[in-house]
């Protein structure tokens, strides 16, 4: 069996309005490393078995270079490895230089998103780059054939031009039903966005949006994904706006069963 790849990247240097989430790959193995936690998936692996989890530490950000340029390399350099890849933030922008990387190695893709918010505006207060804009940049790029966006509910009008532009296929949280899963037949990444959750659960982040839903909710979306999860990434966790660590745990939580699919989806 082929274990997966734990990578931190802890950058949010394009976040809008709050900062934090740099700290959250550190935060996150902290709780992961907790004699409180356990280290099973529900899938049926123990991820504390190196066998199953490589951690490849955080890509160590310096001045000199762009860190756009650092976070394709080193995921490049991990997916020629021919491992899923997971990916702690960070904000939500590391999304599409992680995407420039993983493309390479996926000719075909499909991304299922999950999130409070669309990520796609054409830029916000000037910066391409923020993390309001990541999927605007993945799709003008074509770095998926399919973006699969559930669980929003702060979508406004520029947010509606961006989805007929990009064709983006959208299940907005009011439409959320029970037992939702979605008909894929291309290799799937897979962003969670940590406020995508309902803040009642996670209120570890920068942008609370009421409404969304619970853990159990998300889990079960993945646990229905049918084809193999090669990579992905849990964004946007916020240390500093937690409640005692009860978003780590749910981060966690998330993480476990994110590295548990892809574990089942890719084995051979
Ligand atoms: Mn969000």
């Amino acid at each position: 069996m082929t274990g997966i790849s734990l990578l931190g990247v802890p950058n949010d240097e394009n976040s809008s309005l709050l900062r934090g989430p740099a700290d959250a790959p550190a935060a996150i193995r902290r709780e992961l490393h907790a004699e409180t936690q356990s280290s099973w998936s529900e899938t049926g692996f123990d991820l504390s078995a190196p066998s199953c989890v490589m951690d490849r530490g955080n890509i160590a950000f310096d001045a000199a270079a762009d860190p756009w340029d650092m976070i394709e390399q080193d995921v490049d350099r991990l997916m020629a490895l021919g491992m899923p890849l997971l990916c702690l933030g960070g904000d939500h922008a590391i999304t599409h230089p992680i995407m420039r990387a993983v493309r390479r190695h996926h000719p075909k893709l499909t991304i299922l998103h999950v999130d409070a918010h669309p990520d796609i505006y054409h830029a916000y207060q000037g910066n391409p780059r923020s993390h309001t804009s990541p999927f605007a940049r993945i799709m003008e790029e074509g770095l998926a054939d399919r973006l699969i966006q559930v669980g929003l509910r702060t979508i406004n009008d520029h947010h509606r031009d961006q989805f007929r532009r990009f064709g983006v296929e959208v299940v907005a949280m009011g439409d959320w039903r029970p037992g939702l899963r979605f008909d894929i037949d291309t290799p799937v990444y897979l962003s969670i966005d940590i406020d995508g959750l309902d803040p009642a659960f996670a209120p570890g982040v920068s942008h609370r949006e009421p409404g969304g839903p619970s853990p159990r909710q998300v889990i079960n979306l993945i646990h229905s994904i049918n084809q193999p999860i090669v990579a992905g990434d849990l964004v946007e966790y916020n240390p500093h706006c937690d409640i005692g660590n009860q978003t780590a745990a749910v981060a966690v939580k998330l993480m476990k069963e994110m590295a548990g699919m892809m574990l089942k989806t890719c084995q051979v």
